[in-house]
C-alpha cells in the first residue's frame, strides 16, 4: 500500500432533510466534505496511508472535523490550526438535478492560512508516492493558487507523482481564471481527472456540446503527449431524474482508451461521486491493476458512493470488488 498526501479544504456540509428548502427552516443533516478530504477518506478505506494537508480553526468545530478525519484513518499531522472559521456549504437537494443548489459559506475560512505556514517539504513528502489535489484548491485565492503550484513543484523535486482533478466550480472562479491556472498546472501533472466538458469549455478544445467518446479520446491523446500525462480519466453520466442515473468511466493510458462497464442505479446522494471515482482510480494505479481493472474499480467506487449519504465513500476495496463481481464489472486482483 502507498503513502499519499491530499491537499485541500475540508468543508462542513449542511443539508435540509427530505428535500426541503433552507427557507423552510427545520432539520439539517451535517456531513464533512471537501473534495480532497473525500479522496483521503476513500483511499484510507482502501488501506493506503493517507496524509491530509490543510488548516482547520483552533476551536471545537476544528476539533470535530479533525476527529472525523482520524476516525476514517487519515493522518492529520499536516492539518494545521489557524484562522477563525471552518468552510461551510449548504446543499439543497431539491426534487431534480436542476433544482439542486450548492450555497457556499467559505469566505475567510481557515484553509486560506495554509500559504503562511512554514512547511518542511522533505518531511511532508517523505516516502510519499502521490500528491493529490483538485481545481477547487487553487480557486480559493491567489495565494492558494501559488501554494498549490508550489506543493506540486516540491513534490516533483522529490519524485512524488502529482494527481489533479479539474473539479471546476463555477461559483468559485471564472472559466478564464480556471483556464489560465489549469494550463500552468498541467505540465506538473502525472494523473489527471478531466471530463469531456472540461476540454470543451475550460480548455477551449473543439467538439460537440454533448459527450462524444471519439472526441474525448482525441483530446486525451493530444494533452497526454503535450504535457507528459500518464493517465487521464473521467466518468460520463446519463441522468434520467434526481434519483435514476447511469455511469460509465474512461481511462486513457499509453495511447489507448479503456471504457468501463455501464452501471444503472438509484442515487441516494450524488455529492462526492467524482472524488470516489478518483480515489478508486488512484487505488487501481497504485495497486498495479491493468488499465481495464483500474477504470472498473473507479466506477464501482463511485457508484457505491452515490448509494450512501455523505460526501465520501465508506467502502473498503473488498466491498467494491464484491459489488463489481455481482454487477458484471469484474476486477481479478
Ligand atoms: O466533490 C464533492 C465536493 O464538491 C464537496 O465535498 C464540497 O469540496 C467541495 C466543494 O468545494 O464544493
Amino acid at each position: 500500500m502507498s503513502k499519499i498526501v491530499t491537499l485541500g479544504e475540508l468543508l462542513l456540509r449542511l443539508t435540509p432533510v427530505r428535500n426541503q428548502r433552507l427557507n423552510q427552516g427545520g432539520d439539517l443533516h451535517a456531513y464533512y466534505g471537501g473534495a480532497e478530504a473525500n479522496v483521503a477518506m476513500s483511499l484510507s478505506n482502501f488501506n493506503h496511508e493517507v496524509f491530509y494537508l490543510s488548516v482547520l480553526p483552533p476551536n471545537d468545530l476544528g476539533d470535530a472535523a479533525e476527529s472525523h478525519l482520524k476516525s476514517g484513518g487519515v493522518d492529520t499531522r499536516w492539518v494545521f490550526r489557524g484562522g477563525e472559521r471552518i468552510g461551510t456549504y449548504f446543499y439543497e437537494k431539491g426534487l431534480s438535478l436542476k433544482q439542486a443548489k450548492v450555497i457556499y459559506d467559505r469566505k475567510h475560512s481557515s484553509v486560506l492560512e495554509l500559504p503562511k505556514k512554514d512547511l518542511d517539504w522533505d518531511a511532508v513528502y517523505k516516502d510519499v508516492a502521490v500528491l493529490h489535489t483538485s481545481g477547487i484548491t487553487p480557486a480559493l485565492s491567489g495565494e492558494m493558487k501559488e501554494f498549490t503550484l508550489l506543493a506540486m513543484k516540491e513534490a516533483k523535486k522529490r519524485n512524488v507523482l502529482v494527481s489533479f482533478d479539474f473539479n471546476y466550480r463555477g461559483k468559485l472562479w471564472s472559466v478564464e481564471e480556471a483556464n489560465d491556472t489549469f494550463l500552468a498546472i498541467l505540465p506538473l501533472v502525472d494523473y489527471c481527472f478531466a471530463g469531456y466538458k472540461d476540454f470543451i469549455y475550460l480548455l477551449g478544445c473543439d467538439g460537440p456540446a454533448d459527450f462524444d467518446e471519439d472526441v474525448l479520446e482525441k483530446h486525451y491523446h493530444k494533452f497526454a503527449e503535450e504535457y507528459g500525462i500518464t493517465y487521464f480519466s473521467c466518468t460520463n453520466r446519463t441522468v434520467f431524474s434526481s434519483t435514476a442515473n447511469e455511469l460509465e468511466g474512461y481511462i486513457f493510458n499509453n495511447g489507448a482508451l479503456y471504457k468501463s462497464n455501464r452501471f444503472s442505479f438509484e442515487i441516494v446522494d450524488r455529492i462526492g461521486g467524482g472524488d470516489a471515482f478518483a480515489a478508486g482510480v488512484l487505488h487501481g494505479i497504485l495497486s498495479d491493476f491493468e488499465s481495464q481493472e483500474i477504470v472498473e474499480f473507479g466506477v464501482g467506487s463511485s457508484v457505491l458512493k452515490h448509494m450512501v449519504y455523505g460526501d465520501h465513500n465508506q467502502f473498503n476495496a473488498g466491498e467494491v470488488k464484491d459489488f463489481l463481481a455481482n454487477h458484471g464489472g469484474d476486477v481479478s486482483r
